[in-house]
């Protein structure tokens, strides 16, 4: 197989700076566009500006303000304001807040077909859907990134997808990528892009591509990626950028590692039951059980672009949504809400009775709208782990908007199919950009006089120092498989201390085990035993950041998602993984353990467990590189000891 006949494979070598295209192994890639959201971005360019940077040096880099807006008291206020005066001095575009959702707005706006983007959040790949490569990563990566090194990753091999068929009527994007989930799982993906070809991709626009693509991040895929055609253009037209189009599709002859095959006309509208998005069904199945719903929320960056929201606009319209249910909207842009409003769609979501919120992330994570007790709740996201909600015995069921509406309908979980056909939903032919919310970019002479400004809530970071000859400590914690890192550090209510290690830290690992905090502090730090696919989930760089800060010296897990071990490593934690994964069953709780550092150099490590007497080979994926960022203590002190 021949990755260059790929869409991937095109992209990537023409942004190849090192290493060569080879399954798994280690390359460089020049990154064209960053984005970073608030919740993620502060940390970022404070890191930033630990490591000198003060001026962005790619095509593009957009500073996002979308989950953190609440602004309950002075925390998420101040750093909004931090990240205004930082975008000014840095030369970012800042998007801010309530001007819309950090992956739905940069496809509106900035996202081009061939271009890299890396972003600090899990779902940057959304802008696959118009065949930009663009990949998830913690912030400082996106940090270097936009000061112009390159981003490291693994060459990945690449899924094909082959598309053939039309959707039906109320079956829709969301239904493609659940059943990609039902088949691969949440770490099927790992290590691997997932590509869509075939004569089915042309029956979708880009916003449903968009919606396949977002959705990509769930089965742990690197990203996912439509190639760039008519559709592509027509896309790009209608919000004024028909100029960045340039066509990218693969080679007649391109073969990808393996395939999947999906007929559209054979699907049906899917559901993710509680508490993975890869826990899907039809709903048809679920259907005979009459579960009564008690909220339905639509929006999120996996649904809420015009035809999302003008979808959830037909279907209610003359109608009123069940009295048990409570429905939300969350439009995904300003752009989005003001068409909305001006066509008077918005006009008969407010009349079905529908709650109209900001252009956030609002409920998908947790800022405001949790369920009730033990309650049922519909939503278009992309993820139902447990307690994201905000209520812990809440019951989430992912699905797409047809579905969600005939829910809050019905007030029962309903085959959208019961309320008919919807055809022909318009399409306008252009899609006017509100610059109300945006500030542009300013001269570097100007930016030299911007002065940063700094809140109470903005701590300074802290850096741990190099790794001991023999690193030893007990195990504070062992945890199963497919621990999120929503599991690691939850968002919702603790969001606004982003900002603050010190404080965020005393939440590590609470929906696990609430007295980690006090046991970490207790022993000062230790070992970390986990199972597969640790750290799936979001980018959120605070699941290793924080854990760092407590003291964490290794995780000795089964198997890593990707972001999370990349993260772990520019925080100075050590990620092993047991060559017999059998082994994890003679690790407990309490007990001492010890590694010799020297031991990094190969792959090979052998862990001591002290309590039992026992010897167990450990293995690491680590680069060279990696491993000397482990021992100089995290990235920021290993650049700083390079150049210093
Ligand atoms: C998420 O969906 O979990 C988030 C919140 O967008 C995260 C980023 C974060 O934790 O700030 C993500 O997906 O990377
Ligand atoms: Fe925001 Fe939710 Fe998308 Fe994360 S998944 S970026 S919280 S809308």
């Amino acid at each position: 197989m021949d990755i260059r006949k790929t869409v991937t494979g095109k992209i990537l070598s023409a942004h190849l700076v090192e290493g060569e295209l080879i399954a798994n192994k280690r390359i460089g890639i020049k990154i064209d566009q960053t984005l970073t959201q608030d919740a993620t971005g502060t940390m970022a360019y404070l890191q930033a500006e630990a490591l000198g940077i003060d001026r962005a040096k790619t095509e593009v880099s957009v500073s996002y303000i979308d989950h953190n807006t609440l602004q309950q008291d002075n925390k998420n206020p101040d750093d909004h304001a931090y990240l205004q005066s930082i975008a000014q001095k840095f030369g970012l575009v800042l998007s801010k807040a309530g001007n819309g959702i950090c992956h739905q707005v940069h496809l509106e706006r900035f996202a081009r077909p061939g271009k890299t983007l890396l972003g600090s959040d899990s779902h940057t790949p959304t802008a696959g859907g118009v065949a930009s490569l663009a990949i998830g990563a913690g912030g400082l990566d996106v940090a270097l990134s936009m000061g112009g090194a390159p981003f490291f990753l693994k060459t990945p091999e690449v899924i094909g997808v082959h598309l053939s068929g039309k959707l039906p009527s109320m079956v829709a994007a969301k239904d493609v990528i659940l059943e990609v989930l039902k088949r691969i799982g949440v770490k099927g993906g790992v290590g691997k892009v997932l590509e869509y070809y075939g004569p089915g991709v042309r029956s979708l626009s880009i916003q449903e591509r968009a919606t396949i693509t977002n959705m990509g991040a769930e089965t742990g895929a690197t990203t996912s990626l439509f190639p760039s055609d008519e559709v592509t253009k027509e896309g790009l037209r209608q919000v004024g950028r028909e100029k960045e189009w340039v066509e990218l599709v693969a080679d007649k002859d391109a073969t990808y590692n393996s395939t999947i095959e999906i007929d559209l006309s054979s699907l049906e509208p899917m559901v993710a039951k509680p508490h993975s998005p890869a826990n899907v069904v039809s709903v048809r199945e679920l259907e005979a059980s009459s579960i009564k719903v008690d909220q339905v929320c639509i929006g999120s960056c996996t649904n809420s672009s015009y035809k999302d929201l003008v979808t959830a606009a037909l279907m209610v319209k003359g109608k009123r949504v069940d009295p048990n249910v409570s429905l939300t909207i969350s439009p995904g842009s300003m752009s989005v809400f003001h068409l909305l409003s001006k066509e008077g769609y918005l006009a008969d979501l407010i009349a079905a009775g529908a709650r109209i919120l900001e252009c956030t992330c609002g409920p998908c994570i947790g800022q405001g709208l949790a369920p009730k007790d033990n309650a049922i709740s519909i939503r278009t996201f992309n993820r139902n782990f447990k307690g994201r909600s905000g209520t812990d015995n809440a019951n989430v069921y992912l699905t797409s908007v047809e579905t969600a509406v005939a829910c809050a309908l019905s007030g029962t979980i309903c085959d959208p199919r019961k309320y008919g056909e919807l055809k022909n939903i318009p399409n306008p032919e252009t899609m006017p950009m509100q610059e109300s919310l945006v500030i542009t970019p300013i001269s570097l002479e100007e930016a030299k006089r911007v002065e940063i400004i700094r809140g109470p809530n903005i701590r300074p970071i802290e850096l741990r120092g190099a790794l001991a000859s023999t690193v030893n400590g007990e195990v504070i914690l062992k945890v199963v498989d497919d621990i999120t890192t929503d599991h690691i550090m939850p968002a919702g209510i603790y969001l606004p201390l982003r900002s603050n290690v010190p404080e965020y830290s005393k939440h590590v690992f609470e929906p696990v085990d609430r007295e980690f905090y006090s046991r970490a502090k207790a022993k000062n730090g230790g070992f970390v035993i986990a199972g597969d696919n640790y750290g799936q989930g979001s980018s959120r760089e605070h699941a290793a950041l924080c854990p760092s800060y407590l003291g964490v010296k290794a995780v000795i897990a089964k198997s890593f998602a990707r972001i999370h071990l990349a993260n772990l490593i520019n925080f100075g934690i050590i990620p092993l993984t047991f060559m017999n994964s059998l082994d994890y069953d003679k690790v407990e709780m309490g007990d001492q353990l010890a590694i010799e550092s020297n031991e990094l150099d190969k792959n090979a490590v052998v862990l001591k467990n002290l309590t039992k007497k026992i010897d167990i080979q450990l293995l690491h994926t680590m680069s060279e590189e990696d491993v000397e960022t482990i021992k100089a203590g995290g990235t920021i002190q290993y650049i700083r000891n390079k150049y210093k």
